[in-house]
């Protein structure tokens, strides 16, 4: 329940006019919760109208996207721009293609990503797209069609100080060069109007990485301030084997923790020798889904098809890298159960409000996605740099900068929760760190 009444009858207002958007309700909600402490201290808040004008998106932009498929069957898909927050920087933020994409899922996404974007300290405002298009089982030269589709008209809507997309889920350096050779095209500009784009086309070193590693880098600040700690011989499990679960893993790894369970839409594999990341890279060199074919290879693994049951595995460190709302209460439970004690989120927002909430109240030290998986688009931010300035930085620039930005983002989420809850509550402490900068930005713009 909201102190604050201001809080409260905003809430109330919002949502009443989205109840027909639970995911992005869902990211409100956990916003308002953690600006409860802090509206009372900042009375320019409500003044200004500020929680009013953050929750609605700046410009939402909904189109169709007619491509024909390999047979000539002529498809229609359903696409859209979430333009979210720009007090702070051009648009930035990914594009999903997934079948379930819809208006809740990229204003959850773009309002996320808006205190995301502020904590990596990099000029970002905020925003995501996306289309209800899946990928799965599409040829290369029906994804380039829907992709060339989709740009014909999204590039009105973007440019390099205007809209900066990138990838997301179903999206890849694939995608992102069809949508990037289009725009081109049509606009007859070479600029950084895309990131996590292929090498040769722009891309910047360590992009493809930044998210997974990004995470480790996070976890590693945490365990450092928290118990004195690094990674060494913890017992580490992992949901989703996309480019943010395998960069985690392998990563995890490198710094001498046992990833001991990962999952992908087959199923959970469980190997307390540590998953054998060489054998998957292998095996998903020519498969979509890895992890029933595991066995094969390793008979002393343990095999489900459920892929919750990832979350009853003993582990020291949960690393929910899949997709929104992967740990339900029921999860939470057992893994603090069986004595996890922190949970680092990859995805965005993987986690329910009343998970987390009760890991919060159970002690476990919990990382949320906004800040522990700002990793990807600060290497965007990067990326956009070094496009603007016509250069390239070697790996292990990008690498050491991504350390830094991954630092300073724990630095500032910590301090905000010290400061403004008297607790080491990361949740409260990153939402409050990342709207503190958008909000200053506002007031010195004027109601607009
Ligand atoms: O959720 C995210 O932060 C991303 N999908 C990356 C966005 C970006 O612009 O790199």
């Amino acid at each position: 329940m909201l102190k604050s009444q201001y809080l409260q009858k905003v809430y109330a207002s919002v949502s009443q006019r989205y109840k027909d958007q639970p995911e992005f309700m869902q990211a409100v909600e956990e916003f308002f919760d953690s600006m409860d402490s802090l509206v009372e201290k900042e009375p320019n808040i409500e003044k200004f109208a500020i929680m009013e004008r953050i929750v609605e998106p700046e410009r939402t932009i909904k189109f169709r996207v007619t491509w024909t498929d390999d047979s000539g069957k002529i498809q229609v898909n359903r696409a859209m721009r979430v333009q979210f927050n720009s007090a702070i920087g051009p648009y930035k933020g990914g594009i999903r293609f997934a079948p379930n994409v819809n208006e809740s899922i990229c204003k959850f996404l773009g309002f996320e990503q808006t205190f995301k974007n502020s904590l990596t300290g990099l000029p970002m405002g905020g925003a995501k797209g996306g289309a209800d298009f899946d990928p799965n089982g599409k040829s290369d030269n029906e994804i380039m069609t829907f992709c060339q589709s989709f740009m014909s008209e999204l590039y009105q809507h973007v440019g390099p100080n205007y809209d900066v997309p990138a990838g997301d889920f179903g999206v890849g350096a694939r995608e992102i060069g069809y949508m990037f050779g289009f725009y081109k095209k049509i606009v007859n500009q070479w600029n950084g109007v895309f990131t996590s784009k292929g090498l040769a086309s722009g891309g910047s070193l360590g992009r493809p990485e930044a998210t997974g590693y990004g995470v480790c880098y996070f976890a590693q600040e945490m365990l450092k301030a928290y118990r004195n700690d690094g990674f060494k011989g913890k017992r580490i499990i992992i949901s989703g084997a996309g480019k943010v679960g395998w960069m985690a893993a392998s990563k995890a790894t490198e710094l001498g923790a046992k990833v001991i369970a990962m999952s992908d839409f087959s199923g959970v594999i469980h190997d307390e020798n540590g998953i054998d990341l060489d054998l998957l890279l292998e095996l998903s060199k020519t498969n979509t889904v890895v992890m029933d074919k595991y066995r094969n290879t390793h008979p002393e693994a343990i095999f489900n098809p459920d892929t919750k049951s990832i979350w009853n595995i003993k582990c020291d460190i949960a690393m929910p890298c899949a997709t929104q709302n992967e740990i339900y209460l029921e999860s939470a439970k057992a893994l603090v159960e069986n004595g996890c004690w922190m949970v680092v989120e990859g995805a965005n927002m993987p986690t329910t409000l009343d998970a987390t909430r009760y890991f919060i109240d159970h002690g476990i030290l919990f990382a949320p996605g906004k800040a522990s998986n700002a990793g990807g688009v600060a290497v965007s931010g990067l990326e956009m740099t070094q496009n603007a300035m016509h250069i390239g930085w070697t790996f292990a620039e990008v690498d050491a900068k991504l350390k830094e930005i991954m630092a300073g983002i724990f630095k500032k989420a910590d301090d905000a929760a010290m400061k403004y809850t008297g607790t080491h509550n990361l949740v409260a402490g990153a939402n409050i760190a990342g709207f503190l900068k958008v909000y200053q930005a506002m007031l010195e713009q004027g109601t607009l």
